[in-house]
């Protein structure tokens, strides 16, 4: 315990000593602490935030391509730590260490994706009605951008929002999630040596009511990325709202998986299984429910329930080998219980699992099946977050729909069919930002990770996540 490493909080390109309360961070997997953390107030949030506005006029008039550089040099520093990274996240978060260099991979692949567009940020020339007068529509960055982060991806979390935001100009405030500080932290570091101008990035650690409100109401902020619950993405609204600042918000989802009469039902169960599993169920893009056609439904439901019956889960760190670790904190877990004793008592009936799972320690839920499920059931309208897949019958993909429609989410979907027409049909009705056709869910760095309905405001990845970090500026040029 007293050689747990002090993070400090990173402000106009130094570790600033912080003198008043820390947070202590534990491994979900057997209780140890970790690292402590600050627990930083307003004053240091507005310190990063002066920084980070300092930085921006400088930062700006850079050529693209230079900005670019940094990213590419971060990009091959995290490549050389690899495994670092990796036991970091997954010793914090509770993630399988071979999900956990997934994670540190796509994160430095998507430094260098999102610096390959520094030469393609473009603007327009637009067709004026006057004689002898050019219409420019010019790209700039918004200022400065506030990032506040969730603990399920917290390593990539923190390029997807510091690249797009740093190749376009604008220069960055970091706020972790208090729950899975130390990577950024340790990110940090790595930073710190390739020599980043002062203020362009910027880390402040704390609680969401401290630090992430004084973010979220600042003046000074141009635009608030956060990624996670609907809950909290309403209450940054709100402060945002005083300024008319910016959102760009990223709550969520209940992703049904839609199981047709004519589907591969080999390839839906085991897609379906890793959604439910992979990192313990804590995905906004996986699949959290299940509407199954009746005529396939049996051989559905016993495939699935056996091969979420056989998920090696346990310590992450003791057991390479395993298939899923804990859930990241005890309130997720208690969530997870309460959801399915709700949805019990409502009528489900336990297909497999269903109890806390009985180790020595850590946040563990036994991967879990509920049949019977309806669409009045909380654990067919609320997030769950955990390794628990609820299933409804259902007689036609019309049906599936517009129940898959009438959830409030509408982050992702899935179809899993062997007809083109009927795939056509789903992808012309479903109401949502992404559908994954007859695969996992697993979104790519070029597509667009966006949702309809609470699932929140804007999105990201690929050109339209990119241009989200700029602004227009029009001008009509008379000769
Ligand atoms: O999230 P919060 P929690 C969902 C998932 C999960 C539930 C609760 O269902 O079970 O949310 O998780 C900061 N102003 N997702 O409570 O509260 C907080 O410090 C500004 C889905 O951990 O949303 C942290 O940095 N910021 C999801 C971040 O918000 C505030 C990922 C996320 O915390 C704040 C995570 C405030 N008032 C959870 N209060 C996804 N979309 O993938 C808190 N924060």
């Amino acid at each position: 315990m007293s050689n747990i490493p002090v993070y400090q909080n990173y402000i106009n390109g130094q570790f600033v000593q912080h003198s008043a309360n820390y947070i202590e961070v534990m491994n979900p997997a057997n209780g140890d602490v970790l690292s402590k953390v600050p627990s930083a107030d307003k004053v240091e949030v507005e310190q990063a935030i002066h920084a980070a506005k300092q930085a921006q006029p400088e930062w700006a008039s850079r050529p693209a391509i230079e900005r670019a550089q940094y990213l590419h040099k971060i990009a091959e520093k995290i490549r050389q730590n690899i495994d670092r990274f990796a036991l970091v996240i997954t010793q914090e978060q509770g993630k399988v260490l071979s999900l956990a260099k997934v994670e540190v991979n796509f994160t430095a692949d998507y430094l260098d994706y999102m610096a390959s567009w520094a030469r393609h940020i473009e603007g327009e020339i637009i067709t004026s009605d006057r004689k002898g007068e050019n219409i420019f529509l010019f790209r700039k960055p918004l200022g400065v951008v506030a990032g506040i982060l969730p603990w399920n991806f917290p390593f990539f979390l923190i390029a997807r929002k510091m690249a797009p935001a740093l190749v376009t100009g604008n220069t960055i405030v970091i706020k972790p999630s208090e729950e899975t500080p130390n990577n950024c932290f340790e990110f940090t570091q790595l930073l710190d040596e390739v020599g980043l101008p002062k203020g362009v990035f910027n880390v402040v650690c704390g609680s969401g009511r401290n630090v992430g409100q004084a973010l979220s109401s600042s003046e000074d902020i141009n635009m608030i990325s956060f990624t996670g619950s609907v809950e909290t993405g309403s209450v940054i609204m709100s402060a945002a709202a005083k300024n008319i600042t910016k959102v760009n918000l990223e709550l969520g989802g209940k992703a049904p998986a839609i199981v047709l009469d004519d589907a591969d039902i080999d390839l839906a169960v085991s897609a379906i299984k890793a959604s439910r599993i992979t990192n313990t169920g804590q995905v906004c893009n996986c699949a959290e429910l299940v509407y199954v056609h009746a005529k396939v439904a049996d051989e559905f439901i016993r495939k699935i329930s056996d091969a979420m019956a056989s998920t090696r889960y346990g310590d992450p760190q003791l057991d390479p080998d395993i298939e899923m670790g804990p859930l990241v904190n005890k309130s997720c877990l208690n969530k997870v219980a309460s959801m399915v004793e709700q949805a019990i008592a409502e009528g489900a009936k336990v297909a497999t699992g269903a109890k806390v799972a009985d180790t020595d320690s850590g946040y563990h839920y036994q991967p879990t099946v509920l049949v019977n499920c309806h669409a009045d059931m909380e654990i067919m309208r609320k997030e769950i977050f955990g390794p628990v897949l609820p299933i409804q019958i259902v007689s036609s993909l019309e049906e599936a729909i517009e129940l898959a429609n009438s959830l409030e989410y509408g982050l992702t979907s899935s179809v899993y069919t062997q007809s083109l027409s009927q795939a056509m049909r789903a992808i012309e009705l479903l109401n949502y930002g992404e559908t994954y056709i007859n695969r996992e869910n697993f979104e790519a760095i070029q597509g667009f990770h966006a949702g309809t309905r609470k699932s929140g405001i804007g999105g990201a990845d690929g050109k339209h996540g990119l241009y989200e970090f700029t602004q227009t500026h029009v001008v009509y040029m008379q000769n």
